[in-house]
């Protein structure tokens, strides 16, 4: 088999999206030393430029604790390191949700928010944004030893009275199990932190990879934003379980809250793994029994998650682990890591690179076609003049003041067509405005302030589920009606790029397409989220009304963001449409205007013909000039956009889209 491991399929990607923002870059610096783009265009091109840097690859480790996510972590990821980086021992060992991630240019740390914040309706998401409210722990990355101590942090715990515990979410009076767990002073223990980012110069966080690992089902069922946010948005989710353990009701609990299904054709991963297997590797039965006996347990498990069996990944990520460290490849192919690598980097980097693919192809295709399509009408416009010119060699009065009334009658015609033009733009600003009445940030604080009463109201959580429901509908009436206002604009602007490449030969690129389908996906996910973890909600008790409090604060953050993207994409969108078409107008007027003066200047001093014909000549040569580079650039980038190093060997495992 062909074990490409992730790692090193991570790299290659990594270079090519490195390779295409330079192309991109180059396109950028010439448009901008040969004046090309407005100032719109350069910051469409930088807006690319810009996702691609901040281009992220997320993977999450799910599990109940114990199962070996930390572990599995360490065997992919930091087996250079030669020993175990993030923190993995028997019991509860990870308390808090973890990333790993590196943004450069901040320095090489730890930061933990604390657990009391739980006690505000604040999200994760939003602490974020404050930094001054997480502990920060400085990395020595010299040291192993430094930075193994330091990441001891995302296990501590400590002891709070019970009633403090519910006040966080942590602790439910009426679960029997929660009960047991007090001590004789009424205290219980907790996570000492809520969330913990590790900033850690490492060569793949350096390039975009993100990785989150979890606590086990306690913490993962109390934290929205893992529910919400970090879980669904990770590109691949593995989801583990411990042959030792088999399948267990919480398990499967973790499963089917959490995981389940991929949305169809999300290009989101979802694998599961079963890991100890070196807990099979029994030295008095023969590899053909071991065999069979992992077999079975694999099929069980496939079984059980509703799955198919080449779907389920039968690890030992502990020997992986070691036998990475101590290469011993004998040991990493019995460990049957490398086929997890395998199947995961085939499954997520094709995936990914298509989606970035798609979007910077899209927008830059547009902004190419938009670049050539003003060159071409400045080619055609110079070479009118030229011809005009050209022929007042033989010129009489005659033929010089038919040639004025001409052009005159040609800027006439043109001029008139603007006030259409105009026309036009009053349609255009009347449907901008309805189209951002229906995505507005205004609205839709509207709507979260009315769901926020609905749930006040409700005494009964088939009211607050109602509440949160209706949320949903309406959100999706208002972007399925910004939709239907886009088509319309969209066949506006097309009838009206006709008309001014017909009448006028303008040379114009169709303009760019564009719809809300991307948030209604995003609001699609966020609700099946949601119905996955409250849809079979019966009776609300006051703790689970306070989590649910805290659930829509979440929800409605999460929405939020994605309607400010819709107002941010729309915008843009509409400069994408108005401006090209509006930048060849004015060139068009600029250019009749100097084709009169020459002809009025050439008809007072006919002296001038030679020189004007010579400067003609000069600024037609720059065209071409200008003409080849951009073809050059534009097949530069289009190379890049084509470049397929990821997805050849033959088809993957073939994941079946239900996982
Ligand atoms: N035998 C065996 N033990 C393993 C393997 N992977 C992990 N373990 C052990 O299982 C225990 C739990 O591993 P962790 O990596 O801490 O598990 P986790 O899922 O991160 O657990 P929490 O952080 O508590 O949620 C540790 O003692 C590991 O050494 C494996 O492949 N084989
Ligand atoms: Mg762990």
């Amino acid at each position: 088999m062909n074990s490409v491991n992730l790692v090193e399929r991570f790299q290659l990607y990594s270079s090519w999206r490195f390779a295409l923002s330079a192309a991109i870059a180059r396109f950028r610096d010439w448009m901008s030393d040969e004046g090309i783009a407005d100032v719109d265009g350069i910051t469409r091109i930088q807006r690319v430029l810009d996702r691609l840097a901040e281009d992220r690859l997320s993977i999450a480790f799910v599990a109940e604790f114990s199962r070996g996510k930390s572990e599995l972590i360490n065997a992919i990821f930091f087996a250079d390191y030669g020993r175990r980086i993030l923190p993995s021992s028997a019991g509860r060992t990870t308390m808090c949700p973890t990333e790993l991630l590196y943004n450069e240019g901040e320095p090489p740390e730890l930061r933990l928010l604390p657990i009391e914040t739980r006690a505000r309706t604040a999200g994760v998401a939003e602490y974020r944004l404050y930094p001054d409210e997480w502990t920060r722990i400085a990395l020595d990355t010299g040291s192993g030893d430094a930075m193994l101590e330091a990441f001891r942090q995302v296990s501590a715990t400590k002891r709070v009275r019970a009633s403090v515990a519910s006040q966080y979410g942590l602790f439910d009076p009426r679960d029997v199990d929660a009960r047991a767990a007090v001590a004789a002073d009424g205290t219980i223990e907790i996570p000492a932190w809520r969330h913990a980012i590790i900033n850690f110069p490492h060569p793949l966080l350096a390039q975009g990879l993100v990785i989150l690992d979890t606590p086990g089902l306690n913490a993962i069922g109390a934290e929205p934003e893992l529910t919400f946010s970090l879980i669904p948005n990770a590109h691949a989710v593995l989801f583990i379980l411990a042959a030792d353990a088999g399948v267990t009701k919480s398990d499967i609990q973790v499963w089917r809250e959490h995981i389940g299904a991929a949305p169809k054709g999300s290009g989101h991963a979802r694998l599961a793994v079963l890991n100890k297997i070196d807990g099979l590797w029994d030295e008095l039965k023969s590899d053909g029994e071991i065999e069979t006996e992992i077999e079975k347990q694999a099929a069980d498990v496939a079984r059980m998650l509703g799955l198919e069996r080449r779907n389920v990944f039968p690890i030992s990520a502990q020997k992986g682990l070691v036998a990475k460290v101590n290469e011993d490849p004998d040991l990493l192919a019995r460990s049957r890591l490398p086929a997890l690598e395998t199947a995961l980097s085939r499954e997520l980097i094709p995936a990914k690179q298509e989606m970035v693919r798609d979007f910077a192809a899209a927008e830059l295709r547009n902004l190419i076609a938009a670049a050539q399509g003003l060159l071409a009408t400045r080619v055609a416009d110079a070479k009118a003049q030229r011809d005009e010119l050209g022929s007042l060699h033989h010129k009489n009065q005659g033929t010089m003041s038919g040639m004025l009334a001409r052009v005159k009658a040609e800027k006439d015609v043109f001029e008139r067509n603007l006030t259409q033009f105009a026309a036009i733009r009053s349609v255009l600003s009347r449907n901008t405005d309805t189209l951002f009445m229906h995505i507005g940030m205004d609205a839709f604080r509207a709507e979260v302030e009315g769901t926020h009463a609905a749930i006040e109201k409700s005494a009964f959580s088939a009211g607050i589920i109602d509440a949160m429901r209706g949320f949903f509908a309406r959100n999706r009436a208002h972007l399925e009606a910004a939709n239907r206002v886009v088509a319309e604009i969209t066949d506006m602007m097309a009838a009206m790029y006709q008309r001014f490449s017909e009448d006028f030969t303008l040379k114009l690129a169709m303009p760019r397409a564009f719809s809300m389908l991307r948030y209604l996906k995003e609001l699609d996910r966020v609700e099946d989220s949601f119905n996955r973890r409250f849809g079979t909600m019966s009776l609300i008790t006051n703790y689970e009304r306070t989590l649910t409090r805290r659930f829509f604060e979440v929800i409605a953050s999460r929405i939020q963001l994605a309607f400010e993207i819709a107002n941010r994409d729309s915008e843009g969108w509409l400069r994408a449409i108005t401006n090209p078409l509006e930048g060849q107008i004015k060139e068009r007027q600029q250019s009749l205007k100097r084709r009169l003066v020459s002809i009025k200047r050439v008809h007072e001093a006919a002296d001038t013909l030679e020189e004007r014909l010579v400067e003609l000549e000069d600024a037609d040569r720059d065209l071409m000039r200008q003409v080849v580079a951009l073809e050059n650039l534009r097949l530069e980038i289009e190379a890049m956009l084509d470049q397929e190093m990821l997805g050849q060997e033959a088809g993957p495992a073939g994941f079946d889209v239900s996982l």
